[in-house]
């Protein structure tokens, strides 16, 4: 069986995996992932054309979401979860097609015009192996025959299932936005429109970071309305003695609820990866004093370091790895994220996990470095007087915003390399988890003022938005006439649909790598050269040059 998946940034060959994913996803898992995509698209078709009649229904809206989300890397590798969601995929696209066909009715009369796209009229396909089969025919090749067309459909659908990661966050927080769900069906079904060309799939795009700055407004709304502004905090990477559970992933409402369930049970619960932010949310922080510490570096290294973790683990969103035998009976997924063999959560209990931590030997009394976080807009814009006087003093001459995913290839270590040779009069503001390529080492402080700033998770994009905005304000400029540098690093999807954001406030001179993706021709990203001067990262040495001289 064959395959080919491109969407992120460890393409095999630098072109596509195609005999099996370099993170783990089998052909199996791809022609599921893939046939997911389809049906969403002919779900996506039915619900856009209802909503244009006035109709719409919140579960199908979100099962675009969820659906989406289970298709980013590292989320679902699970092909019976995936079965489980294609059915639901195939009932919801039934429902989008109902709602459709009455809404037709009730204001115009008679039989709607029926849908001649192939996505609409999928019939899902009785067993697994024949939903393998059926995923066989609909990869990501197949979607357009023009190469460059298919680059800005790609670019596209990788956008709109980073916006679904963030939307699904900010759904389970509460918030959600009618203008959002209307422009995923809007987008996908384009996908599946013949008439559209390059431009067409350029604009949506576009759009789409429109969008994703709403999305992750909500999303900070949904974090600071519930757990208040994060506040500059101290955490510990050491362990102490006491039974433990490990959380990695993005969802901060899942870790509230497992803190909830296991106060006053003897267990420390810690951060792994791009959970480290929760530390520092007034609302986790000062309720739970068992909220310990951060345990480990980015998702990557789980392998070499879950093995001495001993207590358990649940991941609550991107990004898993196949488990090791040695911690595979401690390990749970919860949320969109599976993996076969891996007892996932459904709903709101852990008592399960629970039990799992109580049944596993202490933690050791190890003693670690703290390093920080908590550096959200507001923390930041606290100290907004000082930063602008320090800047108009001579005293911090540049800005560096270094973040985005970790991976595991040789050439991150320019990231590491670069925030070790920014100059000392300048700042760093970092978010996501690729900061762990830096963020144990110590930066010093510019007049009090840290020089590295961790934002928080991918999550909180809109932060670092926020704080470029506020001081082109404050110099009444626009933030392409600011002394920042953007130098991102990409792993998967949530990246993509951060960039269009980037790329729709105008923000030009984005650095990107380790390598650029595998999904863009060369006349793709000579437009994006044109108009945004996007470029590849090359040696630290350079691009701090370039950037200090700019
Ligand atoms: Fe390969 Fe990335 Fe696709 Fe996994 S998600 S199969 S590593 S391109
Ligand atoms: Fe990291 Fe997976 Fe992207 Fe949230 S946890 S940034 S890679």
């Amino acid at each position: 069986m064959s395959m080919f998946c491109n969407q992120c940034e460890q393409a095999a060959k630098g072109t596509g995996c195609e005999v099996v994913g370099v993170c783990g996803k089998n052909p199996e898992v791809a022609a599921l992932q893939d046939l997911l995509l389809y049906g969403l698209k002919g779900l996506a078709i039915y619900a856009d054309k209802a909503r244009e009649l006035g109709a719409k229904d919140e579960t199908i809206d979100l099962f675009m979401i969820e659906g989406l989300f289970s298709t980013v890397t590292n989320v679902d590798f699970d092909p019976v979860q995936l079965a489980g969601k294609l059915r639901k995929c195939y009932d919801s696209k039934k429902k989008a097609k109902a709602l459709y066909e009455s809404a037709y009715r009730g204001k115009n009369g008679g039989h709607a015009p029926q849908i001649t796209a192939v996505q609409a009229s999928w019939v899902i396909a009785g067993d697994l192996d024949g939903l393998v089969k059926q995923g066989l025919e609909h990869g990501i090749k197949s979607q357009h025959n023009d190469t460059d067309v298919l680059s800005a459909i790609e670019i596209l659908i990788y956008g709109l299932k980073g916006m679904a990661a963030y939307a699904d966050h900010a759904f389970i927080l509460g918030k959600k936005d009618e203008e959002v769900f209307a422009f995923f069906h809007k987008a996908l079904a384009a996908t599946a429109d013949s008439s559209k060309g390059l431009m067409d799939f350029v604009g949506l795009s576009m759009e789409c970071g429109k969008m994703n700055i709403t999305v992750m407004g909500m999303l900070n709304e949904g974090h600071v309305s519930q757990y208040g502004h994060p506040v500059p905090t101290k955490v510990p990477t050491g362990t102490r003695k006491n039974k433990g559970i490990l959380v990695s992933g993005h969802d901060i409402r899942m870790i509230d609820e497992l803190l909830k369930q296991t106060e006053g049970k003897g267990i420390d619960i810690y951060t792994h990866s791009e959970m480290l932010p929760a530390h520092a949310y007034p609302g986790l922080k000062q309720k739970y004093p068992h909220l310990y510490g951060n345990f480990g570096g980015a998702w990557q290294d789980q392998h070499k370091e879950f093995p001495n973790f001993p207590g358990a683990i649940i991941f609550n969103t991107n990004c898993i790895q196949r488990p090791a035998d040695s911690y595979k009976d401690r390990i749970f997924s919860w949320g969109q994220v599976g993996w076969p063999g891996v007892k996932h959560i459904t709903g709101w209990n852990f008592n399960e996990v629970i039990k799992k931590a109580l049944e596993c030997p202490d933690l050791p009394d190890a003693p670690g470095q703290e390093i920080m976080t908590g550096f959200g807009h507001n923390a930041v814009l606290a100290v907004a007087d000082k930063v602008i006087a320090g800047v108009k003093a001579g005293a911090i001459k540049h800005f560096f915003l270094i973040g985005g995913c970790d991976g595991a290839k040789p050439g991150r270590n320019y990231y590491t390399e670069l925030a070790e040779q920014v100059p000392n009069d300048c700042v760093i503001l970092t978010l996501a988890c690729g900061k762990y390529r830096f963020n144990k080492l110590e930066f010093g402080d510019i007049g009090g003022i840290p020089r590295l700033l961790d934002i928080g998770q991918c999550n909180d994009a809109f932060s670092a938005v926020q704080i470029a905005l506020a001081l082109a304000g404050a110099f009444n400029c626009g933030v392409n006439d600011l002394p920042l540098s953007f130098i991102l690093s990409w792993y998967e999807q949530k990246a993509v649909v951060i960039l269009l954001s980037l790329l729709h406030l105008g923000i030009k001179n984005i650095k990107i790598g380790p390598s650029l993706p595998a999904f863009i021709t060369p006349n793709v990203l000579n437009f994006l050269v044109e108009n945004f001067n996007l470029g590849p990262i090359t040696t630290p040495e350079a691009d701090l040059k370039a950037a200090l001289a700019a």
